[in-house]
């Protein structure tokens, strides 16, 4: 039993590590920016379909802390090859093991 629950525990704690985006922008988490990101977004913006909280950090693209239509031009640009997508800090990686260790511990 401890044992399935442990590796229940590894596969969380490896999901949720390597699932979250490496750069602000690429929503999708594939690495780069394409129209799905776009698409994503304005389904965001527009309500249609709302961003997880975890992964609402990523949507601002150009990271003036605001979610909005500037980051889809943001994008767009990338696409385009006139920008580059920002790369979240390697402490934004270490804050979301701890949260995640944190939560296994208090069960
Ligand atoms: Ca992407
Ligand atoms: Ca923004």
């Amino acid at each position: 039993m401890k044992f399935r629950k442990l590796a229940l525990i590894i596969m969380l704690f490896t999901y949720h590590v390597f699932s979250m985006p490496l750069r602000f922008g690429d929503i999708d988490g594939d690495g780069m920016a394409t129209t799905s990101d776009v698409t994503i977004l304005s389904n965001h913006l527009s309500g249609k379909e709302m961003l997880s909280a975890e992964l609402e950090p990523f949507a601002d693209a150009n990271r003036d802390n605001v979610i909005n239509t500037n980051d889809i031009e943001f994008i767009v640009d990338v696409i385009l090859g006139l920008a580059s997508l920002p790369i979240v800090p390697d402490i934004a990686v270490g804050f979301s093991s701890r949260v995640c260790i944190q939560n296994v511990s208090d069960k």
